[in-house]
């Protein structure tokens, strides 16, 4: 008993916050976050006051004890439940594929959310990985991820990043019909940098053989993404050594 007290002081804590309700605050300029090419993210779509979100996952009552969910140990999620590469758990001389890519940022990490009664629920169903090789060996680097790996439980989810610098993140619904925008106004992801700020931003639209959404990124970031509301969320996402290479996340919303 005495290693759960902790995580029962934590608890307590947790149980006697009240979360603002976050509603209110929506950026009325959230309507444009195209970042694909762009080296620059655009800040109007950004809203400190959603910071708060990524602390939600752990006012459980129910889960237990969490698992360790920090940046210096980041686990891999439970075997069979997230379309997730074993190159997102490689370490050293492997980390990510090798190819130079050991940064000594370690493995991608997964980070189980907690479902709260009356919201929905993201889950994390895939993560795929994009990097800068010629891995079907054609002579070119730009044989991309197909937009939807993940529908396929067995696929390898990696493909060649081609240049590419992004985060994919694609919000699927409980029928599995992709969510954008127009579709999902009301659907925010929140990402978070390790050493920079929460933020939250609105989902885009692009065509349908592109992911809905996307953020560049920025050599020496490191980010983590989740749903706003209740969700899973992946940390550890960057570009290793500077290397050109791509994360598409998958997150699909379950009813309350
Ligand atoms: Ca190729
Ligand atoms: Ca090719």
């Amino acid at each position: 008993m005495k290693r759960l007290l902790p995580w029962l002081a934590t608890l307590a804590v947790a149980c006697g916050a009240t979360p603002a309700p976050d509603a209110g605050v929506t950026d009325a300029a959230g309507v444009d976050a195209a970042a694909d090419d762009a080296g620059v993210t655009d800040a109007g779509v950004t809203d400190a006051a959603v910071a708060d979100a990524s602390s939600s996952p752990d006012a459980s009552a129910d889960a237990g004890p969490p698992l360790p969910c920090t940046w210096d140990d980041a686990r891999p999620p439970p075997t069979g439940t997230v379309l997730w590469p074993d190159v997102l758990s490689a370490t050293g001389a492997d980390t990510l594929r090798g190819h130079g890519h050991d940064d000594g940022r370690g493995p991608v990490g997964f980070c189980a959310g907690t479902p709260v009664a009356g919201e929905p629920f993201y889950r994390l169903v895939a993560v795929g990985f994009e990097t800068d090789e010629d891995i079907d060996g054609d002579g070119d680097v730009s044989d991309a991820l197909p937009v939807d790996f993940w529908r396929d439980p067995s696929a390898s989810a990696i493909g060649e990043s081609g240049g590419r610098v992004n985060v994919y993140i694609e919000v699927v619904d409980e029928a599995g019909v992709v969510l954008n925008r127009f579709t999902a106004p009301d659907t925010r992801y929140v990402r978070e940098l390790r050493d920079g700020p929460v933020e939250a931003f609105d989902l885009t639209d692009k065509p349908a053989n592109e992911f809905q959404t996307n953020f560049p990124m920025v050599g020496g970031q490191t980010a983590a993404v989740s749903m706003e509301g209740a969700s899973d969320r992946v940390f550890n996402l960057r570009l290793p050594v500077n290397h050109h290479v791509t994360f598409a996340v998958v997150f699909r919303r379950e009813a309350p």
